[in-house]
Formats: C-alpha cells, structure tokens, sequence
C-alpha cells in the first residue's frame, strides 16, 4: 500500500473554520507518512473535547475515550501490543486539567507513548471556559471578572516529572511540528509535545498573529535541548514562548525495565491454565538496577 498523508485522512474535518486543530491533524499525518508506518501499525487515542475528535478525522485505528482518560487508555494499549506506534492526543482541559495526574506518572514511567496536546488555553467545546493554560486575567463564561488562577506551566511540569523528550511549536507551524512529532515516535520512550492550537471563536487574544510575535525558536537563542538545567531556565522564561525540542534525554523505557514483560501481543499468547496472578508476576520481578 502506498504510505502517504491521504492513506491518513478519513472524514473531512469540523471545526471551526481556522481552529487550530487543523494544523495539528496535518502535522501528524505528514509526521507518520513520513516515518512510512502504515495507519494498520497506528492507534490515535483522544480524549473528550474538539481536540479530541480528531481520532474521527483520522486515517488510522482510533480510540475516542473519555475526558482526561488519553494516557491510562494508550498505556494500556501500548501495553498490550508495543508493535503498535501509540499517539495520544486532547486538549489541555483534558491534560492539564482533568487527566493531569495521568500526565505526571507517564512522564515518570516512560512508557513508548506520543502525547500531542492541542493547547488552545480554553474548553472549546463546552463553549470557552477557562482552563487551566488560560492566562492570569482571562475573561470568560467562567470567569467574567478575569482568571485569578496562575496558568499551569505543561512542559515545566513534564521536565520536572522526569519526562525524557518535550517539545513545543503553534499549531501552523507544521513543518516543525511534523518534524517534532517524528522525533517523538522514533523517541523511545514518553514524549509529550504542547501545541499552541488557537480557539478562533473563543480566545480573540491568543491568536495566530499573538503566538507569531511571542514564540522563538529554541535553537535560535542558543539553547541546549540535551541539558536539564537550560531546558528549565528557558520554560520559566516570561519573555518568549519556546518552539522546537526543549528537552531530551536517554532513559531506559518501561519495557526495558520490564524484560519479563511478553514481547508478543497479549491477545496471541496461549491461555493461561495456572493461577493468572502466579503468571502474571513472573513478569513484575524486580528491575535490576535495584538488585545489584
Ligand atoms: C468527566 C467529564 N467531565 C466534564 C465533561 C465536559 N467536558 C467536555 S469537553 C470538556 C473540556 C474541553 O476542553 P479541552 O480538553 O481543553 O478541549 P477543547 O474542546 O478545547 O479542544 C469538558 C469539561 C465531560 N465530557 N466528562
Ligand atoms: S470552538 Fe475553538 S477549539 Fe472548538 S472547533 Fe471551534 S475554534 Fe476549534
């Protein structure tokens, strides 16, 4: 079969016209035609919101799940055939807000899972709320008189939570976001990439012409994405927005601290005769480092 972005595309797209998703679902296609896997080889898990229907307008497996539930469900999946080239993607409602826990521990556990947050700083689809990327002040049917709250900071909170590559691009740069996307797969490990995707009908501040004047390129300024403490420096920077790769390191992925883990997919393994909790911690010994 031909590898290309149409063998990804499927229904014609809704949203909004000029919604940022639009660039983040081209990124992605282009990403994977790219990277020649076929959309049989891809599973695109999304959580609730508009962001999340871009499984729907997806040429691959997908998996629609439920609101902040993005991460368990592709950990799950990538557990049960690693074959499989994993992307989560959802809002930030859905990441930073209601799922942010799940970020945080599949950032320590390092499972080989593609997260694309499509960062528009509002629930869109439940008529521009404000959410947790929304900046101090915003006004909106939530919050009429301004947010009181400090906006969660993803990516610094992804660094320090021991994730091993984190990008970042607007959602119209796709050259670059394809680009970091194709990083992300072929990172063996957690990858979790913030996209600056405007809401055109809710958010008339943060538009694309805002994110063009606030944003530089990572490289640009000199910056190392292979040293922590620069890649810390720069996302607590209040003057810029950083694009590009912020931050990667080698760490081992959880499969590697799972050796017993089966390589196979779960569904081809023989049924188990035993006791399933005597088989089942054959594969839960303890991680070497932590026998020597
Ligand atoms: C458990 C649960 N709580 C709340 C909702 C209502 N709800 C649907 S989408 C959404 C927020 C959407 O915002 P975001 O995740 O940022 O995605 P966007 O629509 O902006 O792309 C909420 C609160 C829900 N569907 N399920
Ligand atoms: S409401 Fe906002 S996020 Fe939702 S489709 Fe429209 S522009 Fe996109």
């Amino acid at each position: 079969m031909t590898i290309d972005m149409a063998a990804y595309e499927r229904d014609h797209p809704t949203w909004c016209p000029g919604c940022g998703d639009f660039g983040v679902l081209k990124a992605l296609q282009k990403a994977l035609a790219n990277l020649r896997i076929a959309p049989y080889e891809t599973v695109l898990v999304s959580g609730i919101g508009c962001s999340g229907k871009i499984t729907t307008y997806f040429g691959g497996y997908g998996l629609h799940t439920t609101h902040g539930r993005t991460l368990p469900a592709a950990t799950g999946i990538k557990m049960a055939n690693r074959a499989l080239t994993v992307i989560a993607a959802g809002g930030d409602g859905d990441g930073y807000g209601i799922g942010v826990g799940h970020l945080i521990h599949a950032c320590r556990r390092n499972i080989d899972v593609t997260y694309i947050v499509m960062d528009n700083g509002v629930y869109g689809n439940t008529k521009g709320q404000t959410a947790p990327t929304s900046p101090l002040g915003f006004a909106s049917s939530s919050t009429p008189y301004g947010s009181i709250d400090v906006p969660i900071a993803p990516l610094a909170l992804a660094v320090a939570s021991g994730a091993t590559y984190v990008a970042q691009a607007v959602s119209s740069q796709v050259d670059l976001l394809a680009g970091l996307v194709e990083g992300g797969i072929k990172h063996p490990g957690f990858s979790l990439i913030n996209v600056f995707s405007p809401c055109v009908t809710y958010d008339k501040a943060r538009t694309y012409r805002w994110w063009k004047d606030h944003i530089r390129l990572a490289e640009d300024i000199g910056h190392d994405p292979h040293d922590f403490t620069q890649a810390v420096a720069l996302l607590n920077r209040e003057d810029l927005q950083p694009v590009g790769l912020i931050f990667q390191k080698d760490s081992p992925p959880l499969f590697e601290r799972l050796p017993q883990f089966p390589v196979s997919p779960l569904v081809s393994l023989p049924p188990i005769a035993e006791d399933p909790y005597r088989v089942f911690s054959r594969y839960f010994e303890p991680y070497p480092a932590y026998t020597q």
